[in-house]
């Protein structure tokens, strides 16, 4: 029988990478995001090119009231998520702290963490009445250095690096893995997004050097998938290798 992986954010980057490289394994996968074309597109194409079972779930992590109908609506057979991986997540800004928008950071702060907390909650649940599951957080270098002006992103991710080690002493109990990957800079729409749309600033964050892609990633987290039952990979940094701290690539900005 196939395995059922759930990816948050599915819609471009590291999420849309992961969906292709779990399709490769003939995982049947639950897409989500909150640009519904993007969304029906990738499904369309994980169907017509894996000939896998896809459903593609369109909702804000923001939004309990849609997490919880959205998976509460899943067949029952798709409630047996095998891997959960927590990606949805965005940067907004990068302003010294008495100049940051608080729509910024409220965002961020219901997006990074509210939101990975939202799916993890009901999710987890489900693994823990099967006493099997595995879930994968998507923490950042900057959940483990912070960085000038990176302060509230930095802080979401700190707590992703948090609540990744607490999921794994609670869920020990439950027989369920939990892994945190942390990458450094990771050429993705990340940029465009943090700078409000500003492509040619987002350009400038990826000049001088040879960033990650989003594939680097997705092998790196097929590989977490798929360690015996009794080997967890607890926390994984990965950069690239130009890059030895957070602050390198954001030089030119
Ligand atoms: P992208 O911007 O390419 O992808 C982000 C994904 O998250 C999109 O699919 C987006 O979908 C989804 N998303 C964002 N906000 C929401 C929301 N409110 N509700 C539902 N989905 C949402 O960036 P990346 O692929 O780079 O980012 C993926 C993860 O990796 C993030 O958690 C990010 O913090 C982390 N990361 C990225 C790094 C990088 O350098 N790129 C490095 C370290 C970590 P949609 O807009 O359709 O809702
Ligand atoms: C994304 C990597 O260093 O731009 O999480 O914050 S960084």
């Amino acid at each position: 029988m196939s395995k059922i992986v759930l990816i948050t954010g599915a819609t471009s980057g590291i999420g849309e990478a992961c969906a292709k490289a779990f399709a490769l394994l003939n995982y049947k996968i639950i897409i989500t995001g909150r640009r519904k074309d993007k969304l029906e597109n990738l499904k369309q194409n994980l169907e017509r090119d894996f000939s896998i079972e896809v459903i593609a779930l369109n909702f804000d992590v923001r939004d309990c009231k849609a997490v919880t109908q959205n998976l509460h609506d899943l067949p029952n057979d798709w409630r047996h998520i095998d891997v959960l991986i927590n990606n949805a997540g965005l940067s907004q800004g990068l302003d010294p702290i008495h100049e940051g928008s608080l729509t910024d950071w409220e965002t961020m702060i219901d997006t990074n963490i509210k939101g990975l907390l939202y799916v993890s909650k009901i999710v987890s649940s489900w693994m823990i009445s099967r006493k099997s599951g595995h879930i994968i957080n998507i923490g950042s270098i900057a959940g483990k250095e912070v960085y000038a002006n990176g302060n509230v992103y930095c802080a979401t991710k700190h707590a992703v690096d948090a609540l990744n080690k607490a999921m794994r002493i609670d869920l020990l109990p439950h027989g369920i893995k939990v892994s945190a990957i942390h990458p450094g800079a990771v050429e993705t729409e990340f940029s465009v997004v943090r700078f409000h749309g500003d492509q040619e600033k987002a350009a400038k964050v990826y000049e001088g050097y040879e960033p990650l892609l989003a594939s680097d990633i997705a092998e790196t987290i097929v590989f977490i998938a798929t360690r015996p039952a009794h080997v967890n990979i607890n926390d994984l940094v990965i950069m690239p290798t130009s890059q030895a701290s957070t602050s390198h690539h954001l030089k030119n900005i």
